[in-house]
């Protein structure tokens, strides 16, 4: 991918187009017994012995609820026009129902009026994955209950919080909530069957569609959407088995996702492969589609990386194709006979995630052809790399920035190919608690000493700075030929 064209107007994008930076409660929170807040899945989960990468936990993650003050400043200094955050359900409701807890709902309106007062828009989240524990406990979101809990919880927050919000998304990246939960286990609560996955896709979709009722009822005029980890799906060969293998992939990973929310039915692929799993689709009731299905004001668009994949069976012939080790054999995987592939040449994050920003511009001209007009926004995009304080005192994480600069590209190629492209949001503002990997894993503008909670803005944040400033990409600096995608190498 080529980095920005070198005249300005090129390089710029529309008038009012929202720039922002992501992140998510239990990911940067901390305070995780403070002011009432409730234990979540989540809470459990890391404490289990083996369950994230060294242990790691949230329980203190960036303090951010203690430091609300400086991380309002930190953005403030970066000038992006939106924040988007997610609201911990446990610290709202403890339990998962009944009355607010006031001191939860207020952290979130210090926050909400802290944005205000720097012209910030907060786009805000209503679940990121923290269910309260009780809940789980009670089924998770393998039944129906936690779906009308999810709507009640809904209706607290626009109640709290109402107009003040710009953006309103239900769910960030439900397939992540279902398949890692609930099917692979790598993810809280942890539970490893199909069934259930299936069960759980259908009352997140449901949750999300109640939630869009509520949020039109008590905040007229809310802009509504969900975030959807939607990616292309790519065999690794023409081999009929691997078209087939990337089909079934796209299925689980998009169409279960897409197909209900905007049209209403679940793909007939998918009700076939998951037939036999209980209780599977059996969980979903007449009028159930109608509701998933309501309109929504925006979709949001999480993307990282598109995946490759061949069928199990080939995965042989598949290396012998220029494909090297299989990535993400889990039990989802193991289930619909696929497997993840990567090329061994190709570009990684640290997480070893394909750096292809092409790969967007496939995925929303996609997206627009088959489901629009549809307005769109990039609410999570977004690099881990091994960053390290230099001796200068500075994180220069160059391979951060050209992978920001090559997507950004991809975005004006995308909106000049007609796409309703209004934003776009860094994951993420900070470094932060990524999930099983820990700490270990930093997608951030920002540094994080986790020893002191000191922020240190990298280089990245600065140039992201200009961005949001200038509404245009700057041409990258020192980025001669071979340079600007590698970055630097750790001192030794
Ligand atoms: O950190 C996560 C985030 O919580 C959801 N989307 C992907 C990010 C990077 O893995």
């Amino acid at each position: 991918m080529t980095s920005s064209a070198s005249s300005p107007a090129a390089s710029s994008f529309p008038h009012g187009f929202l720039w922002g930076t992501s992140t998510a409660s239990y990911q940067i929170e901390g305070a995780v017994g403070a002011d009432g807040r409730g234990p979540s899945i989540w809470d459990t989960f890391s404490h289990r012995p083996g369950a994230t990468h060294n242990g790691d936990t949230g329980d203190v993650a960036c303090d951010h609820y203690n430091r609300l003050d400086t991380d309002l400043e930190l953005l403030s200094e970066l000038g992006a026009g939106s924040y988007r955050f997610s609201v911990a359900w446990p610290r709202v409701q403890p339990t998962g129902k009944g009355p607010a807890n006031p001191a939860g709902l207020d952290f979130y309106k210090r926050l909400v009026d802290g944005l205000h007062q720097r012209d910030i828009l907060p786009a805000l989240t209503l679940y990121h994955w923290d269910l309260p524990q009780p809940l789980e406990d009670a089924g998770g979101w393998t039944v129906r209950d936690t779906a009308e809990r999810f709507a009640d919880y809904a209706a607290v927050v626009a109640d709290a919080l109402g107009e003040s919000v710009g953006l309103w998304i239900t769910l960030n990246e439900p397939w992540c909530s279902a398949w890692q939960g609930y099917g692979s286990g790598s993810h809280a609560p942890g539970r490893r069957d199909i069934g259930a996955a299936v069960a759980a896709n259908h009352h997140l979709l449901l949750a999300h569609g109640l939630g869009v009722d509520v949020l039109r009822t008590s905040v007229p005029g809310a802009q509504v959407g969900v975030s959807l980890n939607v990616a292309p799906i790519r065999a690794a060969t023409d081999h009929p088995d691997d078209v087939r293998a990337a089909r079934l992939v796209d299925g689980n990973q998009n169409r279960l996702f897409t197909e209900p929310v905007f049209r209403g039915r679940y793909p007939e692929d998918m009700l076939e492969h998951y037939a036999s799993h209980s209780p599977g689709f059996s969980v979903v009731a007449d009028g159930d589609l109608e509701v998933i299905s309501r309109p929504i004001d925006f979709l949001g668009v999480n993307f990282y990386f598109p995946q490759v994949v061949a069928a199990a069976a080939r995965r042989r012939e598949a290396s012998g194709a220029g494909f090297g080790i299989p990535v993400a054999y889990n039990h989802v995987a193991e289930d619909l006979g696929v497997v993840g592939v990567f090329h061994p040449e190709a570009d990684r994050t640290a997480m070893d995630w394909e750096i292809d920003p092409a790969g967007l511009v496939e995925l929303l001209v996609g997206l627009h052809r088959e489901y629009g007009p549809v307005p769109m926004y990039i609410t999570e995009n977004g690099a881990a790399f091994s960053d390290y304080v230099g001796p200068d005192g500075a994180v220069h994480d160059r391979d951060r920035i050209a992978y920001l600069d090559g997507h950004l590209s991809a975005l004006r190629e995308s909106i000049a190919a007609g796409v309703d492209l209004r934003g776009y949001f860094v994951w993420s503002l900070m470094d932060n608690f990524e999930w099983a990997h820990g700490y270990h894993k930093r997608f951030g503008l920002t540094w994080i000493d986790y020893p002191t909670g000191t922020r240190l803005p990298k280089d990245s944040f600065f140039w992201y700075r200009q961005v949001v400033t200038t509404n245009a990409v700057p041409p990258l600096l020192g980025a001669g030929p071979g340079e600007g995608a590698g970055g630097d190498e750790p001192p030794r």
